[in-house]
C-alpha cells in the first residue's frame, strides 16, 4: 500500500488489511497483547518470550520504516511462557514525521484488528521530578494531549476518564512497589521543550514530557483495548536541573536501566 493509497483508505480497513497480512505471515490468527517499544525499550521484548516470527515493518500494509535511527523497524510475534501471543511493534510512527495522525495510530489499530485486548505503550521521555534520575521507569496514570489533534475523526466522543488501566498499574506495583506514577504531556516535537514550556507543563499538571503515547492511547481505548503506559525517564526535562546532563550520562543511565525495565515488562505481561 503506497502512502497515497493509505491516506485514501478508511483507517479501519487499512488496519484490517495489515492484521490479515500479519496473521498470514506469522501463522497466528489472533494475538492477545500488543507492545509498542519506545526509545530505551528496544531490548525489553527479549525476555517476554520466544520470537516465532519477525516481519520488517515496511512489508506490512500501511507501515513504514521508522525515520529515527535506533528505533527498531520490525513487527514480531512472541510466544510467552504462559502461552500468550504478543505482537511487538518496534516501528512507531511519530507525529513529527508529518505522515498524519492516521499513520501515527495505524499500529495500534492494526493490533486491535489482530485481536489484541491489551495495549502496552512504552516510551523514553523527559522527567520533571528531580528524584527521577535518568533510567527511572514511571507508570503513566493520565496524559495531557498538547498536540492539538486527535486520532478520532467525526463525532466520536470517547470517554477517557480511566484511560490508563488502574488494574495493570496495580499489577506493576505488585511486581515493584517502588514504581512511581506520572502524568505524561505529549508535545509534537521534534524539538525538545524550552525551559519555559517545561514550567508550563508542570503548572498544568504534567511531570513527564515526550513526543508519543497520548494519541496512541486514545486510539487504543477507542478500539476497545485495555491501555497500559510506562515511561523510561531518560533525561531531566529542559531547565529542571541547573547542571545539564551530558549525552553520555543519559545513554549510560538508559543502558544501566535495561535489565531492570526488561524484567519489569516481562513480569507485567506474564501477569496480565
Ligand atoms: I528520550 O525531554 C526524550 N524524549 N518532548 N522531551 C520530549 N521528548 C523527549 C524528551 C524530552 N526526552
Amino acid at each position: 500500500m503506497s502512502t497515497t493509497e493509505f491516506l485514501n483508505t478508511d483507517p479501519f480497513d487499512a488496519a484490517r488489511a495489515a492484521a490479515d497480512y500479519i496473521a498470514e505471515e506469522t501463522g497466528i490468527d489472533a494475538h492477545d497483547v500488543a507492545l509498542v517499544l519506545g526509545s530505551g525499550w528496544g531490548d525489553a521484548a527479549e525476555l517476554i518470550g520466544e520470537t516465532t516470527a519477525t516481519l520488517s515493518a515496511d512489508e506490512v500494509p500501511g507501515f513504514s520504516s521508522p525515520s529515527v535511527v535506533g528505533h527498531v523497524g520490525t513487527i514480531r510475534s512472541v510466544l510467552t511462557k504462559e502461552g500468550k501471543r504478543a505482537l511487538v511493534l518496534g516501528a512507531r510512527t511519530h507525529y513529527y514525521e508529518g505522515k498524519g495522525v492516521r499513520a501515527v495510530v495505524h499500529g495500534v489499530r492494526t493490533a486491535a484488528a489482530a485481536g489484541c485486548k491489551t495495549l502496552v505503550l512504552t516510551n523514553g521521555c523527559g522527567g520533571l521530578n528531580e528524584d527521577w534520575t535518568p533510567g527511572t521507569p514511571v507508570l503513566i496514570s493520565d496524559h495531557i494531549n498538547l498536540t492539538a489533534t486527535s486520532p478520532l475523526e467525526g463525532a466520536t466522543f470517547v470517554d477517557l476518564t480511566d484511560l490508563y488501566s488502574a488494574r495493570i498499574r496495580g499489577l506493576a506495583r505488585e511486581i515493584d512497589p517502588s514504581l512511581d506514577e506520572g502524568i505524561y504531556a505529549q508535545f509534537t516535537g521534534p524539538h525538545y521543550e524550552t525551559p519555559a514550556e517545561v514550567q508550563y507543563a508542570k503548572r498544568i499538571g504534567a511531570n513527564l514530557v515526550g513526543m508519543s503515547t497520548a494519541l496512541e492511547a486514545i486510539a487504543g481505548r477507542h478500539a476497545g483495548m485495555e491501555v497500559f503506559g510506562i515511561s523510561l525517564v531518560t533525561n531531566l526535562a529542559a531547565g529542571i536541573s541547573p547542571v545539564p546532563l551530558s549525552h553520555e550520562e543519559v545513554l549510560e543511565a538508559g543502558h544501566a536501566a535495561g535489565p531492570r525495565i526488561s524484567k519489569l515488562l516481562a513480569e507485567i505481561i506474564a501477569k496480565l
